[in-house]
């Protein structure tokens, strides 16, 4: 009896500790995770005060959220819990998926409360969170479609059902919120949901899967909240596949990228979102068990997905078709469907493999990502957004692209919560020091792993600037490491400590350990080369053939016909490049432009045509189509393409030497 007994109080105690102290406003708390290298720093201890993002972050606050709340509201999607608890007579509207949305801007609430208090969003929240609670049923069964007529389907249509969809995007809400307040009422109501599916459903009982995949990152996230070994179990449960049991054909389970063991991937396939977040949930499970083998799957499908199927914007999964990923090297631009959520998800997978592994190359996808396929997810101001993400654009088909709902309405809350929860991205802590990835005008107020609170201050007017002044405020001087990171994308990167250049190499694409006795007020510069780079591509991906793109520093640029000389079409242009490529552009801060950036001016070429105009097929010695005349042209940051009306744009160029 003793025996017994002992062991179960234990792991009650452990438990119970687990639950006790709130633990800080983290996107992921990795406090306690066995196999993650570094740590997040919460969200409410990094203030980004100026510049780009500071800007972005704004608007998201006063225009985004609210506008979005208003949009849910008027397309019956807070009435769809409404009508469940007999609050309102209306008939359920839209997609069955579309709990997830408003979890999804719940999280972004959430997120915002991590880094200030609104009273006005808490209350919003909590308002929700009594609409969401008063329909979810006694068993704890949640879901707004799967109701009357429709409830004799329940899980019987799980490769498509979108069920633990919804409830991996409820547990993240209300672990955000829970982590920014304390309050876990909406926490509460998730775990009930997830206790009913422990009951039912697993190895033993009744099969499930993940139709969607989200479901799997929110249960490990649960963990990391509850310490119930059950929410990893689960986890691990819905990774290993049960698609079997459930009689799926194997189109599906490629579609759905889950249903047979995650181990078994080789390749990124299937619908990207998909993917992605079952990759991030993969990741997570890796860094909670140390699976070997899941660390291999994980290298090969990130191999994978960098080598042939990422844009050069972060962007991920090029066919509308299934909105999946193409085969290699199949990356089209006016064609490129890259919705917004998938470059959210490839952020979010890289932000745990960061985690797990410490790599640069990671953070290098993170930037690149953050800074141009999500970014240009929503407009400057704030309430128009993309679901597709193109790399050339007609002016017919740029009036499409910018909307304010979509009836899939994954993207804008997605596009809220990533920019509300970005402070979490910039810093990690290891156990020798503090990481540093991401570049930007911001504070950090937080500590080591061993205590010792530290501040650092980082002043910049990056991305714009390649500049950092980093200023190292430690309570007392003690000896730690920093890693700064030097993007891949810099050929050239100083870093000076104290006005001394450090000794060793500074490679690009790898964090530079500095590890010394940091004393407070000590200065870290770090100097990236921001020349331009005209950039080509495998010349597997077809439409990138004879075309260049241009980049400066992580920002990815893009021609606009807004800012083209009259007469000269985008479509008709062509770069002129010298050897050293990054001489034929300069770079112009135009504080008055699409809310300050930098632009590229460029001397290049129009094109000249055979007199007779250019047919569709000409025998090569008589086509005569190249640059001829003279023409300065404007490059504008890919991601505020479509801010001024419907134009053409493109990102990958003519060029001629
Ligand atoms: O299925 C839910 C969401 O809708 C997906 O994540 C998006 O790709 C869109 O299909
Ligand atoms: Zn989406």
């Amino acid at each position: 009896m003793r025996q017994i007994c002992i062991p179960a109080l234990i792991v009650v105690g452990a438990f119970a500790a687990y639950a006790a102290e709130r633990p800080p406003s983290v996107i992921l708390n990795l406090e306690k995770s066995p196999h993650a290298k570094l740590r997040n720093v919460p969200v409410s201890a990094v203030k980004i005060s100026e510049g780009l993002w500071a800007e972005r972050r704004k608007i998201n606050v006063e225009k985004s959220i609210p506008t979005l709340l208003e949009l849910l509201e008027q397309n019956g999607i807070v009435d769809n819990f409404r009508r469940l608890s007999g609050r309102k007579d209306v008939p359920r509207r839209g997609p069955l998926y579309t709990d997830s949305d408003l979890y999804k801007w719940m999280e972004a609430v959430a997120f915002v409360l991590q880094s200030e208090d609104r009273p006005d969003l808490r209350a919003n929240f909590d308002r929700l969170t009594d609409e969401i609670l008063a329909a979810q049923e006694p068993s704890g069964y949640l879901n707004t479609w799967y109701v009357e007529d429709r409830k004799a389907l329940r899980w019987k249509e799980q490769e498509r059902g979108h069920e633990l969809y919804c409830l991996g995007h409820m547990l993240q809400a209300a672990i955000a919120y829970y982590r920014a307040t304390g309050n876990r009422k909406l926490l509460d109501g998730g775990i009930k949901f997830v206790d009913y599916l422990l009951r039912d459903f697993g190895p033993d009982k009744q099969p499930l899967l993940a139709g969607h995949p989200e479901i799997e990152l929110a249960l490990v996230e649960l963990y990391r909240v509850t310490g119930n070994r059950q929410h990893l179990d689960l986890a691990g449960y819905i990774l290993r596949g049960d698609g079997e049991r459930l009689k799926l054909r194997p189109q599906q389970l490629v579609y759905m990228f889950s249903g047979k063991p995650f181990t078994q991937r080789t390749i990124m396939e299937g619908h990207a979102v998909r993917a992605a977040y079952a990759t991030s949930g993969a990741t997570d499970y890796y860094i909670e068990t140390g699976d070997a083998e899941y660390r291999r799957t994980l290298n090969r499908l990130w191999n994978d997905m960098v080598t042939s199927k990422m844009y050069i914007t972060g962007g991920i999964g090029s066919r509308a078709a299934g909105e999946a990923f193409g085969d290699p090297y199949e990356l089209p631009n006016a064609r490129a469907y890259t919705e917004s959520c998938a470059a959210i998800a490839n952020l979010m997978w890289n932000w745990r493999m960061l985690a797990a592994a410490g790599e640069a190359k990671y953070a290098d996808v993170i930037e690149l990502a953050l800074h141009n396929s999500i970014n240009s997810g929503m407009s400057l101001e704030g309430t128009l957004y993309c679901y597709r993400n193109p790399l050339e654009l007609t002016a017919e088909a740029a009036k499409g692209i910018r909307n304010p709902w979509y009836s899939t309405t994954c993207c804008p809350p997605n596009l809220e919560r990533t920019f509300a929860s970005l402070p979490g991205l910039y810093y990690s802590t290891s156990r020798d020091g503090l990481y540093v990835h991401l570049y930007g005008p911001n504070e950090m107020n937080w500590k080591l792993e061993d205590g010792t609170p530290l501040k650092v201050k980082q002043d910049t007017r990056y991305p714009w600037d390649g500049t950092v002044d980093l200023t190292v405020n430690p309570a007392a001087a003690k000896e730690f490491t920093i890693h700064v990171r030097i993007p891949e994308w810099a050929e050239a990167a100083e870093v000076q400590v104290g006005g001394r250049r450090i000794a060793g190499p500074v490679k690009a694409g790898e964090y530079i350990p500095i590890k010394r006795r940091w004393a407070p007020g000590d200065t870290v510069r770090i100097a990236l080369d921001m020349k331009p780079r005209a950039i080509k591509s495998h010349p597997r991906v077809v439409d990138n053939q004879g075309r260049v793109a241009i980049m400066r520093g992580p920002i990815v640029y893009a021609l606009e016909q807004h800012d083209q000389p009259a007469g000269v079409d985008v479509f008709d242009t062509f770069f002129k490049l010298s050897a050293d490529p990054a001489k034929d552009f300069t770079a112009e801060f135009r504080k008055d432009l699409l809310g300050g950036v930098v632009v590229l001016r460029h001397r290049g070429l129009s094109a000249t045509r055979p007199a007779s105009g250019l047919s569709l097929y000409e025998p090569v010695q008589s086509f005569d189509y190249k640059g001829g005349k003279p023409a300065d042209l404007v490059l504008i940051p890919y991601y505020t393409f479509l801010n001024r009306g419907p134009a053409a744009m493109q990102v990958w160029t003519l060029y001629q030497k």
